[in-house]
């Protein structure tokens, strides 16, 4: 072994404590059951469909009609069987949005669905189209409803309970309420009964997420497929607050580009000095969500706007393989179906995304390292090229690495430095071109024993 391996955690971990009370309450902070289960299907699709895909607008103004909803087909399975091949496990969709049109059949409204000339429950059908493609069905229900009278008074809270209360019953399971913190900033001020939400999702769905504005899946702050360096799970509780979040979100309906981009100011938002200033800490893993086209309801005019299947997988591997998860709009055509051009692209990124653990060189389940070796070191049966390192922590054990170098070990034996990064978290993929007969993988630092559930290497 090169002794400059021996300079590891086990004896320098960067100058920070390798254990002390402090690492221990950091390392305490564990997932729950329902977000253990999110960490292992991190890939999941968004439709945003509705009165806008019928008006072709982005937010809609409040004042339409249930005639204005001119849409006359509805595909579902074709959604579900395009997003099955783009390798994403499921389906959020927007039952409600701003314009407060409901694509299902509820009782607390006449602006819904039932009461236009296509008639059908499109909840029903995505749902049904769901469970027989395998995949998970979850409900964005906008908090914000530019349409209904009772918004800024409390019989809205009423109606918001009743109508999530249809959507929890009647449709199955759902993994996951996205709870949307967009509003016009001209909108009545109204305190939104969110425990109340909360209790009603707990107690119906006891297995789903609540995201965004709720205290399971975090927001990663942009609507551009960006992501921090350093992505961690466990964070100050006070980036749960529903309120704080609504502020940094949508304000006005040509107001998403500027969303697109990241602010910098929250750029560390989980390391030990931000960490050691918080007395209450939680495990609020990101989601990254980000749309295939411009906007994210259908507009012809934005068919040119489709992203490519390799710029969807590189905010696949920044995401997904930045301890993130995704989640990908897809919006259906004023036809009722995915435009094909969508789904090419869909279908591309489902091969790019199997296409990374494919062949595989060896795979490992280390665990737990002992407190002398802070370093994972692999021999191949030959000179490989490798394309992909696959490193998992088993974050039931929280997320402890902080820092680690790439090394490979070249044709004549040597080790040759490859590159440095810091967390892992859920999981972490790193793409490389490179050809070598091994790799070592020194952890610089960690908050106590670093605990790796899995390391894969691909060709
Ligand atoms: C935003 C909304 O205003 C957009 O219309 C979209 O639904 C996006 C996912 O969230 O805040």
């Amino acid at each position: 072994m090169n002794t400059e391996f021996n300079r590891n955690w086990t004896t320098d971990n960067n100058g920070f404590a390798l254990m002390d009370n402090e690492v221990e309450r950091y390392i305490s902070v564990v997932p729950s059951e329902n977000q253990m289960r999110l960490a292992e299907k991190p890939f999941y699709c968004f439709i945003h469909f509705g009165m806008n895909t019928a008006t072709a607008r982005e937010w809609g103004k409040g004042n339409e009609t249930v005639d204005n909803f001119t849409i006359s087909a509805v595909d579902a399975e074709q959604w579900a069987s395009v997003i099955k091949k783009s390798g994403a496990t499921g389906i959020i969709l927007t039952c409600k949005h701003h314009d407060g049109f409901c694509l299902w059949h509820t009782e607390y409204t006449d602006f819904c669905v039932k009461n236009t000339a296509f008639g059908k429950d499109i909840v029903k059908l995505v749902s049904d189209a769901c469970r027989k493609y395998g995949l998970d069905f979850g409900v964005y229900l906008s908090p914000w409803d530019m349409h209904d009278k009772r918004y800024g008074t409390q019989a809205y809270n009423d109606y918001f309970c009743n109508q999530l209360e249809e959507l929890l019953t009647n449709y199955g399971e759902v993994f996951e309420v996205w709870f949307d913190g967009a509003k016009g900033a001209d909108a009545v001020d109204f305190e939104y009964d969110w425990q109340r939400y909360y209790k009603i999702i707990r107690t119906l769905q006891p297995k789903a997420n609540i995201a965004i504005c709720g205290n399971d899946i975090r927001w990663v702050g942009n609507e551009g497929g960006k992501t921090r360096k350093s992505e961690y799970s466990v964070v100050p509780y006070s980036l749960c607050d529903a309120e704080k979040t609504m502020k940094k979100s949508q304000q006005g309906e040509n107001q998403a580009a500027s969303l697109k981009e990241f602010s910098s100011k929250d750029e560390d938002l989980g390391s030990r000095q931000v960490l050691e200033k918080s007395d209450r800490l939680c495990w609020y893993p990101a989601e990254v969500d980000v749309s295939i086209r411009r906007g994210w309801f259908y507009s012809k005019n934005e068919n040119i706007t489709v992203k490519s299947a390799k710029k969807l997988f590189s905010i696949y591997l920044s995401s997904v393989g930045n301890n993130c998860t995704l989640l990908l709009n897809v919006p259906p055509t004023n036809k009722g179906v995915i435009h094909k051009k969508d789904a090419k692209v869909l279908e591309k990124l489902g091969n790019m995304i199997s296409g990374i653990t494919e062949k595989p060189i060896s795979e490992y389940h280390p665990g737990m390292l002992s407190d002398d070796c802070g370093y994972l070191e692999y021999f191949f049966d030959s000179v490989k090229k490798l394309r992909y390192i696959v490193i998992e922590e088993d974050i039931s054990f929280s997320q402890r690495v902080e820092a680690f170098d790439v090394y490979v070990k070249r044709a004549d034996g040597e080790y040759k430095f490859l590159s440095s990064h810091t967390v892992i978290g859920a999981k972490k993929i790193l793409q490389l071109d490179t050809k070598c007969g091994g790799v070592c993988i020194v952890i610089r630092q960690s908050r106590s024993n670093p605990v790796i559930k899995s390391i894969g290497f691909y060709e």
